[in-house]
């Protein structure tokens, strides 16, 4: 099997052409802005790109880890998407990295007997947690999960996503800059929109990739 150890973008970009994760058209997003290409990252549904994405969290966050003072990692992923990604990457970091972090997630509905409550895994009370999520484009996503950590007594301790649209968010800045300010934490992107520009650039069509800048001039910061 190709080896998916060590995490690229463009080997990124190229397996997530490949698995349709990411397509060009044009598409509607959650924030009403109509984009002519589309993350989808529910069809990373392969152990290939499962493996390479969990690769990508696991070395960012290893570097993370290195650069602060605690041995400690909590990571957390966002029902429903982001648990299977907090679950591949926790086993990244154990395998690849020797880093035993603790992992959870949130469950969309309360549970209303066995153990109750609606977090699954690791106790974030009282931790700063490390939250993995897949897009980030005007950062609202973002926000719920941020405060279902607060309402657990949990802080962020910094962002990590695979596709950072680097769109603006509720201002002029764009939305991860918004949320590396407003939270003081660290927010990091395995991709981002420039990366797929310069993919298209190299390997795509003209006509695509005018469509890509001109979406980037539009709503980009
Ligand atoms: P914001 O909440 O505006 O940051 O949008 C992020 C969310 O939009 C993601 O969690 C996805 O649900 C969805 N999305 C994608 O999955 N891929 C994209 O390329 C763009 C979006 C989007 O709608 O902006």
């Amino acid at each position: 099997p190709p080896s998916t150890s060590t995490f690229s973008s463009s080997d990124f970009i190229q397996l997530a052409l490949s698995n349709d994760v990411l397509k060009f058209g044009e598409y509607v997003l959650k924030s009403g802005r109509i984009s002519p290409y589309f993350f989808n990252a529910g069809l990373l549904a392969t152990g290939e790109t499962l493996s390479l994405l969990a690769n990508g969290y696991a070395q960012a966050l290893a570097e993370q880890v290195k650069q602060s003072e605690s041995d400690e990692l909590v990571i957390f992923g966002a029902a429903y998407k982001g648990i299977p990604f907090v679950a591949a990457t926790a086993q990244a970091l154990w395998n690849n990295h020797g880093i035993n972090a603790r992992w959870g997630y949130n469950r969309k509905e309360a549970k209303d007997h066995g153990e109750g409550g609606n977090l699954v895994g690791a106790d974030v009370s009282g931790k700063a947690v490390w939250v993995l999520d897949d897009v980030i484009t005007a950062g609202t996503a973002m926000r719920e999960v941020v405060e279902i950590l607060s309402a657990a007594g949990a802080t962020v301790a910094g962002i990590i996503v695979a596709l950072d649209r680097k769109e603006r968010g509720q201002n002029e800045q764009s939305a991860i800059q918004e949320l590396a300010q407003s939270l003081e934490v660290p927010v990091q992107a395995l991709v981002d929109i420039d990366d797929i520009i310069d993919y298209v650039a190299k390997h795509g069509e003209p006509n695509q990739l005018a469509k890509m800048r001109h979406y980037r001039e539009q709503y980009g910061v």
